[in-house]
């Protein structure tokens, strides 16, 4: 088995702006196809998502050069190789880009190689995705976190926070939770809109009203978890991702459009700590900044024994800061993106970190996705209980809920739900 092609083309994602599909074929004729997807709030550790900055197409934003990188550079460097081995595959890339952050060729070219590539090998062995990637022992669906209203830099809504999630975790079964998750949703629509408040949605398919502020909407979601009939905190509990490091300014979190003025990181903590007695929260993403270590290991000593805290911006899918947090004890759980790292090899080294020193792990979709399922197949093949794809609502979220029921249709009395 050998890779006979890649190429790439300019696509566009959920949010009308440039990113890349990559198309793999082997030597038999299998093909396998990846679409990118992309952060609005990018942590400052990610790798280089490589645009072309040229204003006269798409705002700079146009990816013609990492298209060019892959079609040029990567075809003729890979042809050839055997698809089977990711591991090599993903290292050679690596070598060939020769930047610590993939700046050269851009991690969108390389994690798109890499992806398709993975898709080819599973289809050529005759195996779905998440059984090439996870072996015969990938049967664990994920609980969902949905992302049911926006703020921050997803929505022009009132909130600083950028998600405020809904987790229905007390259902038996994967279909049975998205129905949880559905209903919810449904029902918070209801009441939003009785209320007056707006129900257009922001990036992520969630709300985007203009309330008091971080308070009334978690309200707003207890009210709807009830009225849908779940018990709240025990059917469908609520997660967090602030994503503090967009509101985090010289030392200070600036609650600007909530109104709740500047705050040290202690001041947010003990925000935070109030909530758990109030609402069902059961994790809390980037509470703090990516920068802020030091507040966010005194977070995680006063939070981290009841909640899941999770580390996206300031992990950025890097083994290096990882095993620094483990060290650290800075949080407990990490949030996993493809494309924050560049390759599917180190994305799985840094799940197998986490699983060693028994964190949990999200594994997450960007607010500017794309159809692309891999990532649905890639959260049962890590078998880590636990996926954050956005609201119950927009195509490119919807894809991979569908993907995942699939999933658990096909596994049937082998698949097992959550963590
Ligand atoms: C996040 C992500 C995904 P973005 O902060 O966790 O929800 O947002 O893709 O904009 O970085
Ligand atoms: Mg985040």
């Amino acid at each position: 088995m050998l890779i006979r092609s890649v190429k790439a083309m300019e696509i566009l994602d959920s949010r009308g702006l440039p990113t890349l599909r990559t198309r793999a074929v082997l030597d038999d004729g299998t093909v396998g196809v990846a679409s990118i997807p992309s952060g609005a709030s990018t942590g400052e550790n990610e790798v280089v998502e490589l645009r072309d900055g040229d204003p006269k197409r798409y705002g700079g934003k146009g990816v013609r050069r990492a298209v060019t990188n892959v079609n040029d550079t990567i075809a003729a460097a890979i042809s050839g190789r055997d698809p089977r081995d990711q591991a090599g595959l993903d290292r050679f890339l690596i070598e060939l880009d020769g930047t610590p952050n993939k700046a050269r060729l851009g991690a969108n070219a390389i994690l798109g190689v890499s992806q398709a590539v993975a898709c080819a090998a599973a289809a050529a062995r005759k195996l779905p995705l998440y059984a090439y990637l996870g072996g015969s022992a990938a049967n664990r669906l994920p609980v969902p976190m949905m992302n049911v209203i926006n703020g921050g830099k997803h929505a022009d809504s009132s909130l600083d926070f950028q998600e405020f999630m809904i987790v229905p975790h007390g259902a038996p079964t994967f279909a049975e939770a998205l129905r949880y998750g559905a209903e919810t949703f449904q029902v918070l629509r209801r009441l939003l809109h009785e209320s007056g408040h707006s129900t257009a949605v922001g990036d992520e398919g969630g709300f985007a009203p203009k309330l008091r502020g971080h308070e009334e909407a978690l309200e707003f979601i207890v009210a709807a978890i009830e009225s849908a009939g779940f018990r709240p905190g025990e059917d469908v509990a609520i997660a967090l991702d602030p994503a503090a490091s967009s509101f985090y300014r010289d030392g200070k979190y600036h609650l600007t459009r909530s109104g709740l003025g500047d705050k040290t990181s202690d001041e947010i903590t003990a925000i935070y700590k109030g909530w758990l007695d109030k609402y069902p929260i059961i994790s809390i993403e980037d509470g703090l900044a990516e920068n802020d270590w030091e507040g966010f290991r005194a977070h995680t000593v006063a939070l981290g024994d009841k909640i899941q805290i999770v580390g996206d911006d300031i992990l950025a899918t890097n083994t290096r800061f990882i095993a620094r947090a483990i060290e650290e004890k800075t949080c407990n759980a990490a949030l996993i993106k493809l494309n924050q790292i560049g390759t599917v090899t180190e994305t799985v080294e840094a799940v197998e970190l986490c699983r060693k020193a028994g964190w949990g792990y999200v594994i997450s979709h960007r607010s500017g996705e794309t159809e692309d399922t891999f990532l649905a197949d890639f959260a049962v093949a890590m078998s880590g209980g636990q996926i954050k794809t956005g609201s119950v609502c927009r195509g490119e979220r919807i894809a991979k809920y569908n993907r995942l029921l699939e999933i658990e249709q096909e596994l049937g009395e082998q698949a097992l739900f959550g963590c």
